[in-house]
């Protein structure tokens, strides 16, 4: 970009979100163009944070004239390199941590009206005051955004029983490519009026527009809840373990997290303070929670239900029922610490698959044995939400290995043996983390023409110059 253009860029941007707001120091700037996992280290025009809607929209009418790509930032917690710019230097980060009001609490309609910039953890605060359950619950709530978790339609431990974003979503706000407004911020629960635009802006990843706010559906807060962390014979026997808890629990099965034993130790010797609360280990567990709007206490003779079916099947080997809230939250402490201990230990491949529960075992089984052959001493870090058919397969470095040369040498193999063995069961080779950067030109081997034809002509058609977060989730063109 010539000298003239970028001085004229930058000096509006100034004008539209004040000069505190638009930050143009390299240093200053570094930490909004380096991904949560330090894996891509781009380079900003200029990062601003805009205060409202109509600055957003400033910003990218700004961008659009002057031709200047967009990379719309939440938390940037991506995992897949998706809300960073490339080390061009030309594209403007719009970071949207200052639009952080809760707009409105309706406990009559139950909905939250919020902006994108609403911290995760703070939205489910904002419910839990009104008495309410805002659902979605994943590790790093404290930092990722809402309009982050619906850009990536956001899953998370509670998907089994809520759903994930698109399902908890009523009406979203978004500013388009060129700069016009889109919004349908209404709370409605039935709505068939035409094409339900919002769910092209959930999910599309800062590709399509920039969401600014939204409607979010608000639950009952559950009164009871029951949890236990289960060692199980196997990923088969956790599969009907799970048929089972359905059956005995009905709607009240709320999370069901598989563990492996190498991901169970992972977190063990990076977190001393914490302890397995089972005596023995086990090669899997599981972790599952029941809640209900019922009587406190009023799910533990159900819970023992199924443990107790489950042993009867030979399916259950061990158990440990969490005996007051404080357990419940160590136990789910030892889950949400997988993802970071990963970070912390370096080397891992990181598979994010989804296939039909009915052949998750099989798959679990089929792709271990291939990376075992192309990696033997990799530990099999195998956890995540097996209840929806969702497991982070993620083959970690042998203890004490460089990560650099464990990745080197095995991170394509490795991720390109277990994303084809998924997309053979007709899974997702990408089922919660989205595609980004870091799964962009996997599309190419795992979407039909037609798919990638479509989603193109759907990107030309709001963004016909590529501008907002360009190279993102689409393969080159089609
Ligand atoms: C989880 C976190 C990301 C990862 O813990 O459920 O989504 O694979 C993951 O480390
Ligand atoms: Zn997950």
């Amino acid at each position: 970009m010539d000298a003239p253009t970028s001085t004229a860029v930058i000096e509006g941007l100034r004008a539209i979100v004040g000069e505190k707001a638009c930050i143009e120091a390299p240093g200053d700037m570094q930490p909004f163009a380096t991904d949560y996992r330090k894996l891509y280290h781009g380079k900003a025009l200029a990062v601003v944070l805009p205060a409202s809607t109509q600055e957003v929209a400033g910003v990218v009418a700004l961008c659009a004239a002057h031709k200047v790509p967009v990379v719309p930032q939440g938390g940037n917690t991506s995992l897949m390199g998706g809300a960073v710019p490339d080390a061009s230097g030309r594209a403007v980060i719009l970071n949207l941590r200052r639009m952080n009001k809760v707009l409105e609490v309706d406990t009559v309609n139950d909905t939250l009206t919020l902006q994108a910039g609403v911290t995760l953890q703070a939205a489910r605060a904002a419910a839990e005051d009104a008495s309410r359950l805002f659902p979605l619950r994943i590790g790093s709530e404290g930092s990722c955004q809402i309009g982050g978790n619906l850009s990536t339609n956001a899953g998370g431990t509670a998907v089994l029983r809520y759903g994930n974003m698109r399902d908890l979503t009523l009406g979203i706000e978004a500013v388009l490519p060129d700069g016009r407004i889109f919004s349908s911020l209404r709370g409605l629960r039935k709505d068939n009026t035409g094409y339900d635009l919002k769910q092209l802006f959930i999910g599309s990843e800062g590709t399509l527009g920039i969401i600014t706010a939204a409607v979010l559906k608000l639950m009952p807060l559950p009164r009871a809840t029951a949890v236990a962390l289960v060692a199980v014979q196997s990923p088969h026997a956790a599969v009907q373990l799970l048929t089972e808890a359905k059956r005995i629990a009905g709607q009240a099965v709320t999370a069901f997290e598989l563990i492996s034993a190498p991901a169970l130790a992972l977190v063990l010797e990076s977190m001393p303070q914490l302890r397995s609360p089972l005596a023995d280990a086990h090669g899997w567990m599981v972790l599952i929670e029941l809640s209900s709007g019922g009587e406190p206490g009023s799910l533990d003779a159900t819970l023992l239900s199924v443990l107790e079916e489950g042993m009867a099947q030979g399916l259950v080997l061990d158990a440990a029922v969490a005996a007051s809230g404080a357990d419940a939250q160590n136990f789910w402490r030892i889950r949400e610490e997988i993802s970071d201990a990963q970070t912390r230990e370096g080397g891992s491949i990181k598979c994010d698959i989804s296939i039909p529960l009915s052949k998750i075992a099989d798959f679990i089984a089929e792709a271990s044995a291939a990376v075992l052959a192309l990696a033997p001493d990799a530990r099999m870090v195998i956890y995540g939400h097996m209840g929806d058919g969702n497991v982070h397969f993620n083959p970690l470095k042998p203890k004490g290995a460089s990560s650099a040369q464990f990745l080197e040498a095995n991170y394509a193999r490795v991720s390109h043996a277990v994303d084809g063995l998924a997309h053979r069961q007709n899974g997702s080779i990408s089922a919660e983390h989205g595609v980004g950067v870091a799964k962009r030109d996997d599309l190419s081997a795992y979407k039909s023409e037609v798919e990638l034809e479509l989603m193109w002509q759907i990107k030309r058609a709001l963004d016909p110059d590529n501008l907002l977060n360009p190279a993102k989730v689409l393969p080159q063109a089609a």
